[in-house]
């Protein structure tokens, strides 16, 4: 079990694990404080054979390492065992969908560290007792005390990214934070987590869906449920970011596609355009004569020369430039921060760059040239001074191409 979970937890998550098989070489292995320092999470048989009573757990959370436990018998007594250690979560070890079910938490808990939770409860024992159940999976966890702190909270955090809620509260209630929240924030960039007393809950937690809210729990609820419905939701919040990192991306090289790069640099451009900054160049690059290296190498070495053009771009660009593949072997470069002078020689200097690079496939080796066209300033819109961009590229292919035109 222990080798098996060793080598899917390397080859499917990429972390690096050491195995002990005793109680004895688990004290060995995190007595030196460098091993220790960069262990972040424990997987625990609770049945091991110098320690056949769950000593380990206790032995291992002592040094503040989120534990799994692992184990082939669960009664009702164990478990409850289990749940009062504050452990992040309790496996079977039976078949390969547990393996699947403790990859999945590991996931989990390694995310977890970077998200922000904001907990909203007058109560304040209540707060306590989510707050603890949040940090057990390593979540980040802020407090408010009613709807008007907790919308202070997301003012000065605004990377929160889920919200439990409890109903009643003096100031702003529940369903006014989740009204007021949902103005701005959508339901899969902020997930609202609404939690209703006993005995109301029917009429609260489809107010609260309607309102806004992702999910919501009733008291009293499990330590289990808890986990599980928070688990899902951060599940769900990931599902959207990769869905939207998709369909803003080009498949074949992972720049930004056309449609993307319209959309923030249109934004960007705005934004400069009003702040009176004119220092910024828009280039189209395309690749000479591309579709010859398709002809007479294949598609396959025609893709691969995509890759390292956009792998240039994206190495060549500085944090603040935008770079896009929007057309077959057409490619865009916003660049900021340049004058006329600086633009031409970034961009010259580009050129040589892809010039000197060489595109590799089986034992095909060959390189190419691009001719790039650089309109100036902001005085026109990003999609005007994209038409001027284009003029200036058929000039260059026109004057014999492997050459820039500026504006
Ligand atoms: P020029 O120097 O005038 O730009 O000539 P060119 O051959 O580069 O331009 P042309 O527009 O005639 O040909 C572009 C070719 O790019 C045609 C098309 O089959 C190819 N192409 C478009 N998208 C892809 C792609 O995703 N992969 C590959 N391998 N080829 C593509
Ligand atoms: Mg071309
Ligand atoms: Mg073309």
């Amino acid at each position: 079990m222990a080798e098996l979970l060793s080598g899917k937890i390397q080859a499917e998550l990429g972390f690096e694990t050491t195995v002990a098989k005793s109680m004895r070489e688990a004290r060995d292995i995190l007595e030196d404080p460098a091993v220790r320092s960069v262990i972040f999470l424990a997987l625990l048989d609770l049945i091991l054979p110098d320690a056949p009573a769950g000593q380990i757990v206790d032995f291992v959370m002592g040094y503040g390492i989120p534990c799994i436990i692992l184990t082939g018998v669960l009664n009702d007594e164990t478990r409850e065992e289990i749940q009062n250690k504050k452990v992040v979560d309790y496996v079977y070890k039976e078949s390969m969908a547990d393996v699947k079910y403790i990859l999945s938490i590991i996931r989990r808990i390694h995310l977890n560290t970077s998200i922000k939770t904001l907990v909203v409860d007058d109560s304040a024992l209540f707060r306590e007792y989510i707050s603890d159940l949040l940090s057990t999976q390593r979540l980040q966890v802020l407090l408010a005390s009613d709807g008007r702190e907790a919308l202070a909270q997301l003012e000065k955090n605004p990377d929160i990214k889920v919200i439990l809620t409890d109903y009643s509260m003096p100031n702003m209630d529940g369903y006014e934070l989740t009204t007021h929240v949902r103005k701005t924030r959508g339901k899969d960039e902020l997930a609202i987590i609404a939690i209703s007393e006993f005995g109301n809950e029917f009429r609260a937690n489809s107010r609260f869906l309607k309102l806004g809210a992702n999910d919501f729990l009733s008291k009293p609820f499990s330590r289990e449920e808890f986990l599980c419905r928070i688990n899902h939701t951060l599940d769900s919040l990931e599902m959207f970011e990769e869905i939207k990192e998709k369909a803003h991306r080009d498949f074949l090289t992972g720049l930004s596609n056309r449609h993307y790069f319209f959309e923030s640099g249109g934004k960007v451009w705005e934004d400069l355009r009003r702040a009176g900054r004119n220092d910024a160049a828009l280039a189209v690059l395309d690749i000479d004569y591309f579709k010859n290296i398709n002809d007479a190498h294949g598609h396959d070495v025609g893709d691969e020369a995509l890759r390292v053009m956009a792998g240039l771009l994206h190495e060549n660009a500085r944090g603040k430039d935008l770079t896009a593949r929007i057309g077959g072997e057409e490619f865009c470069f916003l660049l900021r921060d340049a004058d006329r002078e600086t633009a031409l020689a970034y961009f010259q200097s580009l050129l040589e760059k892809i010039a000197s690079a060489r595109v590799q496939k089986d034992d095909i080796e060959l390189g190419f040239t691009v001719s790039i066209g650089v309109a100036m300033g902001t005085a026109a819109s990003l999609e005007e001074t994209m038409v001027r961009a284009d003029e200036l590229l058929y000039k260059a292919k026109r004057g014999g191409r492997n050459q820039v035109q500026i504006e």
